[in-house]
């Protein structure tokens, strides 16, 4: 038995987080856009599902925020003056521009970078790639921060390697590792990794963006020297992203031997099971499907089902599922989940609801809220200390959110100039809480 584990490092909720509709086929940001936002109790129920894992005996690590709104961004457009004022002058002239500046997008750390193990990787590294996340303007602005983050997080090159996102273009669109999924006997055996894009770089585009492409995900493969012989490329159901479910993982998760899936999730999923099955050498791979006359795409991708995080328990026989509250409140999902764990051999044994709403309300469930890196006990040492979660950072992070974080952002809100202020005083005291340093955030050099 190898001890390597599998590690989730959540995304920290920033202090801009608010609810501005960006994202085109994401049904809740749509629906929400122009609602209060609470950042502060936000920022509170990411921390809380960190330490429920913890207190269910499971390693978690954080990941900042990035710096919004964007001032580099947007003085790189023209704007100028102070801080305050680039922000003012931003928010008056071009609205749609400032208000990517201001997302707080980057707490989807599911979308930061797609991970391989070391296990799965012919150099015998941890590879990374950064995401480009080219499809929303909101959201290209990620991958730069993403990468300083990830390189001091994973300093050591002999066992690392971070790539840099794929150049930021519509044939080479890339969301990160909620596009793919690993099955693996455990978390450090030579895993499959599957790769799920929604079109290939050639096709005209009809619907809902599809924000994974083929071409991009061959790319990332080759750069990781994954094995092509443990290697799919599988491509999502087009019903599945016009019913809103813009990335794979709104309708499907996997961890070890199971994947669980909506019956709609995939274009050709007996394809997908085949190759899975040919390729899983060592590992015994279970299916969980979850059929659409028992819940149907639009329950799967309100109540966010399948964006929990799918996870195997210290010393448990079955897996657990951990689930936003949204599946509980949801009849439909709720029977359905109430009667897969009481199988007999369920593969999926337990079930724990977790209260991320305000996150949801964008569209970003327990599972996008993290990215997940195996590591063996070498990684894990070579890897940066201050990124993992342990009681004394959580009450710091605890008492640094309800220091600086609003407890409402209203639109009108938005526009003030004393916000960048605020963040800028929050950021700079959290390089000091993480460990980031002096000159982490553009505006600590300003
Ligand atoms: O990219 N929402 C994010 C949600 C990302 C969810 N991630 C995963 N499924 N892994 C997105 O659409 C909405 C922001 C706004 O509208 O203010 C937003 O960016």
């Amino acid at each position: 038995m190898s001890d390597a584990e599998e590690i989730n490092f959540d995304g920290l909720v920033g202090p801009t987080h608010n609810y501005a509709g960006l994202s085109e086929g994401n049904l809740a940001s749509a629906r929400n856009a122009n609602m209060v936002a609470r950042p502060r109790e936000a920022a509170l129920q990411g921390l809380a599902k960190m330490q429920r894992l913890r207190a269910l005996g499971l390693s978690q690590g954080v990941l900042p925020p990035h710096e919004r709104p964007n001032i580099s961004w947007l003085r790189s457009l023209g704007f100028s003056g102070s801080d305050g004022e680039v922000w003012e002058r931003a928010w008056k002239s071009e609205p749609t521009i400032a208000r990517a500046a201001l997302a707080a997008s980057a707490m989807w750390a599911a979308n930061a970078a797609t991970i391989s193990p070391s296990a799965d990787c012919a150099d015998g590294r941890l590879h990374a790639t950064v995401a480009n996340l080219q499809t929303m303007l909101h959201r290209i602005l990620e991958g730069e921060q993403t990468e300083r983050t990830l390189q001091r997080l994973l300093p050591d090159e002999a066992r690392f390697a971070v790539h840099s996102a794929l150049l930021p273009h519509d044939a080479l669109s890339d969301e990160g590792a909620a596009n793919h999924m690993r099955m693996a006997a455990e978390p450090g055996a030579r895993g499959v990794e599957i790769f799920v894009y929604g079109r290939k770089a050639s096709e005209t585009k009809a619907g809902f963006p599809a924000r994974q492409t083929l071409e991009a995900c061959h790319a990332i493969a080759r750069s990781h020297a994954l094995d092509p012989a443990r290697t799919v490329f599988a491509r999502q159901a087009p019903q599945a992203i016009d019913a809103g479910a813009f990335h794979n993982d709104v309708v499907a998760v996997a961890h070890e031997q199971v994947l669980f899936h909506h019956e709609d999730a995939f274009a050709d999923k007996a394809a997908l099971y085949a190759e899975v099955q040919g390729k899983a050498d060592g590992l015994a791979p279970i299916f969980v499907e979850v059929p659409r006359d028992r819940v149907g795409l639009e329950d799967a991708v309100t109540s966010y089902l399948f964006n929990s995080q799918l996870l195997r328990l210290p010393g448990a026989s079955s897996l657990t599922l951990i689930a936003p509250t949204e599946v509980r409140e949801n009849n439909k999902t709720a029977s359905y989940v109430t009667e897969m764990i009481v199988q007999p051999n369920a593969a999926i044994g337990q079930v724990e609801y977790v209260e991320v709403r305000e996150s949801m309300r964008n569209g970003g469930g327990p599972a996008c809220l993290r990215l997940r890196i195996v590591m063996t006990p070498a990684e894990r040492a070579a890897a940066a200390p201050g990124f993992f979660l342990d009681d004394t950072l959580a009450a710091k992070l605890e008492g640094w959110i309800t220091r600086h974080y609003r407890e409402e952002l209203a639109p009108d809100d938005l526009a003030d100039p004393a916000l960048v202020r605020e963040t800028q005083s929050a950021l700079d005291e959290l390089t000091r809480i993480l460990p980031l340093g002096a000159d982490f955030y553009p505006f600590q050099g300003r």
